[in-house]
């Protein structure tokens, strides 16, 4: 079982994991549009592992005996003006999700709700990629002085990043 209060907050979770994937795969589109088809392979793909966050967190609701809400997901911004300022927005974005995460953490250790905290270490950990990864972007385009053979070098290697399903191990 799971409390009202836990299950309702992981619903709001599930819709935030699709509003990343909504909002990633509008970035795809724009790398798609400037013809930068590496960029556009790793936003969708990162799309795609957004997805699976979310059907976890349903199946976890499922299993402990709650309901699964399917909440409206609003429009991501789409207003993009280039690669740096995707991701700074990817960053930022990132980091907002990581508090919702700390939030549902904080929630699940009140009740002393053990399972959903320890179903929740598996999104803290992912997290701390996340971050990573948006940070990563941001700093080496920096170093190339956000040049555009800097863009082009960096396109071609996220043309490698492959999807592999997100496992939740924990559960
Ligand atoms: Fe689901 O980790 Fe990004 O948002």
């Amino acid at each position: 079982m799971i409390s009202k209060k836990l299950e309702s907050m992981l619903n709001e979770q599930m819709k935030n994991e699709f509003f990343s994937a909504y909002f990633y795969l509008s970035m795809a589109a724009w790398f798609t549009s400037k013809n930068l088809n590496g960029f556009a392979n790793w936003y969708t793909v990162q799309a795609q592992e957004e997805r699976d966050h979310a059907k976890m967190i349903m199946d976890y609701v499922l299993r402990v005996g709650g309901n699964a809400e399917f909440l409206a997901i609003e429009a991501p911004d789409t207003n993009f003006t280039s690669p740096m300022d995707i991701f700074e927005k990817t960053l930022a974005h990132e980091q907002k999700v990581t508090g919702m995460i700390n939030d549902l953490m904080g929630a699940a250790m009140d009740e002393r709700d053990f399972k959903t905290q320890h179903f929740l270490q598996w999104y803290v950990n992912e997290q701390v990629e996340e971050e990573e990864n948006a940070s990563g972007l941001i700093e080496k385009l920096r170093i190339s002085n956000n040049s555009e053979a800097g863009i082009l070098y960096m396109d071609a290697e996220a043309a490698a990043r492959v999807y592999t399903p997100a496992v939740q191990a924990t559960t």
